[in-house]
């Protein structure tokens, strides 16, 4: 707590300290005409805002000029560049300031008329202020809170959507401006030009942070006004928090996540007909996407490609959120996910993507097939045919080159009897095919070569065991 008595701190409140009690056994009754009776205020400057108003027992800071009756100057807070912080009405002060400053706004400008009596009687300051003299403060508040205050939070947008709200233990990002309780700035993230990152509840933060971001919504707009005693107390921080001030943060939460958050799914269309069957593990799905930070910011689209998207589910092709999130979808249905950065980018992010980052997707699912088993190029729906290679040997003259071996396969795809490795240029998957039969490279396969890969399977599992 602020002392008054500090010394060489405010040599006239020490002096004030000293007399404001004699000041009050002064009379204070005077006859019409005579010496003033009270303080005669004179509001000359009122903001528009005024969420609270300086009450008896109160903390405030505030400067000051002091003058006499000629103008001439006897004290002012601005020539010691240190404002007065005190608590007010409880007659640490003259009288005259203790009761000329009762209902003041944060920002509003006063002149106070204080009479002797009320002020340093008729024995004055030695030195400073003559017996009997009227003084005329000019007064600017800057500050006023109560030990009794909490953080008071308002929210100024809240974003339609909430998935959950932050709570312990959750890390945030967001941004801030941080000024005092006049306006004036001390610090803000947009100058650093990213977010500031921590955890919430842990302590990591001032107490007032911690407590004013719980409840909040990914993209959602605060102010959180801190007392000294949630914040930096009598000290301050820095040379841009004094000590004792009150803090106002306007916070704008990007995203926060936690370790046990999942991929958030949110449906925004279906198609009109019922589908039976859901995208799934091992599926070979085709989608479009657009993905952006949570605060909007546009990082990438399919669309960007002309071509959508194309991944097997469950193939590590694409980042787990993605994996997790495009599971159970009908072909047509477009959803929104959110992707905490486990299952994205991580803590280290990516080209683009700042660390932590939550990633929100639009995405819409536009085809899907059954994929084939790990390792497979082709499959057959059914028990292949018993004279596979004569089936292939189009002019029966004992070899199966390129040509009929894909001129056979092609056919089996269009009789819709097997099917090749979706995802995957035909004629590649052919060739590759090709090659893998063609055990001594010769470029034709002999019935000795031709074998089904279930047998091949087969085969090494036998001699493994
Ligand atoms: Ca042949
Ligand atoms: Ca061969």
């Amino acid at each position: 707590m602020f002392h008054a008595g500090l010394p060489g701190r405010l040599p006239l409140l020490q002096a004030l300290l000293a007399l404001h009690t004699m000041g009050r056994t002064l009379g204070r009754a005077s006859p019409a005409g005579g010496p003033l009776e009270d303080v005669v205020i004179e509001r000359y400057h009122i903001p528009r805002a005024c969420p609270r108003e300086v009450q008896m027992g109160d903390f405030v800071r505030y400067h000051y000029n002091g003058t006499f009756e000629d103008g001439k100057k006897f004290d002012s807070s601005y020539d010691r560049s240190s404002l007065v912080a005190i608590v007010v009405g409880v007659g640490r002060l003259i009288t005259g300031m203790d009761r000329g400053l009762m209902g003041m706004c944060v920002n509003e400008r006063r002149r106070l008329v204080v009479p002797p009596h009320l002020g340093y009687g008729s024995i004055g300051v030695a030195g400073l202020i003559p017996p009997d003299a009227t003084l005329y403060f000019d007064v600017v508040l800057l500050d006023v809170w109560n030990q009794a205050d909490t953080v008071q939070v308002s929210v100024l947008l809240r974003p339609p959507l909430c998935l959950r709200m932050v709570q312990d233990g959750d890390f945030v990002r967001y941004h801030y401006n941080g000024t005092l309780l006049n306006g004036a700035p001390f610090d803000s993230s947009y100058s650093r030009n990213q977010t500031y990152d921590t955890y919430i509840g842990q302590g990591y933060i001032i107490p007032g942070m911690d407590q004013g971001l719980q409840g909040a919504c990914m993209g959602e707009r605060r102010r959180i006004t801190v007392p000294p005693h949630l914040a930096y107390g009598e000290n301050g921080t820095g040379n841009k928090i004094p000590g004792s001030a009150v803090l106002v943060f306007h916070v704008h939460v990007i995203d926060f996540h936690n370790p046990t958050d999942s991929v958030g799914i949110e449906t925004l269309s279906r198609p009109a007909e019922p589908c039976n069957e859901t995208s799934k593990l091992g599926d070979f799905i085709r989608y479009h996407y657009n993905c952006s930070l949570m605060d909007g910011t546009r990082l990438f689209s399919s669309h960007d490609y002309g071509a959508p998207q194309e991944a097997t589910l469950g193939a590590n092709k694409v980042i787990e959120g993605l994996d997790r999130g495009l599971q159970g979808m009908c072909v047509g249905e477009r959803r929104r996910l959110v992707v905490p950065p486990h299952l994205a980018h991580g803590e280290s992010g990516a080209r683009g993507v700042p660390g932590s980052a939550v990633l929100q997707f639009e995405v819409e699912l536009l085809s899907r097939e059954d994929g084939l088993p790990d390792g497979y190029l082709f499959v057959w729906h059914e028990d292949p045919p018993a004279s596979l290679f004569e089936d292939m040997d189009l002019n029966k003259d004992g070899e199966v080159p390129p040509e009929e071996f894909s001129v056979f396969i092609k056919t089996q795809v269009q009789e819709g009897k097997g099917r090749l490795l979706p995802g995957q240029d035909p004629e590649k998957t052919i060739g590759d095919m090709f090659r893998n039969q063609d055990r001594d490279q010769d470029g034709s396969i002999t019935a000795a070569e031709l074998k089904l890969k279930s047998e091949e399977d087969e085969e090494r599992v036998h001699e493994e065991l």
